[in-house]
């Protein structure tokens, strides 16, 4: 399998400055190594370009009513982004994305659906399906997921809605803090959503597969979000929104190495790893571990 690594370093999107550095702190945490151990061709594509949050206005573009701060700089990126993850996909490449926050997965998930009917799944501690008029904080790292479907505000937004996607192929694994506007979001949508008490019930390769039956029922692969937070706090530290109650590394990679033997994985998002809050980037090397794990990486 070829991987092209593509960066996507933006804060604008959290309430916490420091996951713009995350690019840099897989990177170095040695991602190439660690996919090569999972007998992987990587190939790296950089960057793209992403503005600082000092030289912009938050409210330059804006959603009415409700608030999405940075909206044209996420905008911009995501676009970009989108391009990028569309080109390595066209190229038959798998496109891993190194976040930033969460909001840049508007951008791959719109890239990675733009040619093909893909299944979701988003492993957080987060629901991230808050809009515009039910954020709380207006950060869009709280709102890809809804972005992507074209919930509320972002109903016809044709940069964030992602064309093959639909609610019926998204699982949300790992819940453990959820808004109440959003907890309304996930009954109306029709996501299918797993909470960690579905884990401690069932266990979670029980859990990941079935989240991995509803991305793969009827679409060509799946796009895989990982939002670092949803490890627990104890072996990811290094995350802006740390939640208590979170998988534990033997799980995480549990989880991702039941993705790599569906053989389903399309495109892949490391998010919002903070080199700031992290303690010796052993958060970003947990991200690097857990991709290898995504594919195909085995022990013996
Ligand atoms: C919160 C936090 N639900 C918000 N979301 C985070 O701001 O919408 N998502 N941290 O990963
Ligand atoms: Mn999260
Ligand atoms: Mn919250
Ligand atoms: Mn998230």
């Amino acid at each position: 399998k070829n991987v092209r690594v593509i960066g996507a370093p933006t804060d604008y999107g959290a309430n916490r400055r420091g996951v713009d550095m995350g690019p840099s702190a897989i990177r170095y945490a040695g991602l190439a190594a660690q996919l090569e151990r999972a007998g992987a061709a990587i190939g790296d594509a950089g960057d793209v370009p992403a503005p600082r949050a000092e030289v912009r206005d938050p409210d330059t573009e804006t959603f009415a009513p409700g608030r999405a701060k940075f909206l044209r700089e996420t905008r911009e990126v995501a676009t970009r982004l989108a391009d990028r993850v569309g080109d390595a996909l066209a190229a038959g490449e798998l496109p891993m994305v190194l976040g930033g926050d969460h909001s840049v997965a508007i951008g791959s998930v719109a890239g990675s659906a733009r040619d093909a009917d893909i299944g979701v799944v988003w492993f957080d501690a987060h629901a991230d399906c808050n809009t515009p008029e039910t954020s709380p904080s207006g950060n869009v790292h709280g709102m890809p997921l809804a972005a992507a479907l074209g919930v509320g505000a972002f109903a016809g937004v044709e940069w964030a809605n992602a064309a093959g996607l639909v609610a019926d192929t998204v699982a949300i694994v790992g819940l453990r803090d959820v808004d109440p506007p959003e907890r309304r979001a996930i009954d109306e949508s029709g996501v299918t959503a797993f909470t960690m008490a579905d884990i401690d019930d069932r266990g979670i390769t029980s859990v990941v597969d079935d989240a991995l039956d509803v991305a793969t029922a009827g679409t060509d692969g799946v796009h895989v979000s990982l939002d670092l937070d949803w490890l627990d706090p104890r072996e990811a530290p290094g995350v802006g929104t740390p939640v208590r109650g979170g998988v534990t590394y033997r799980e995480a990679h549990a989880a991702l190495e039941r993705v790599a033997r569906r053989d389903c994985l399309r495109s892949l998002d490391l998010v919002e790893v903070n080199p700031i809050l992290d303690e010796r980037n052993e958060t970003a090397s947990l991200a690097a571990e857990l991709a290898s794990s995504a594919l195909g990486r085995r022990i013996l």
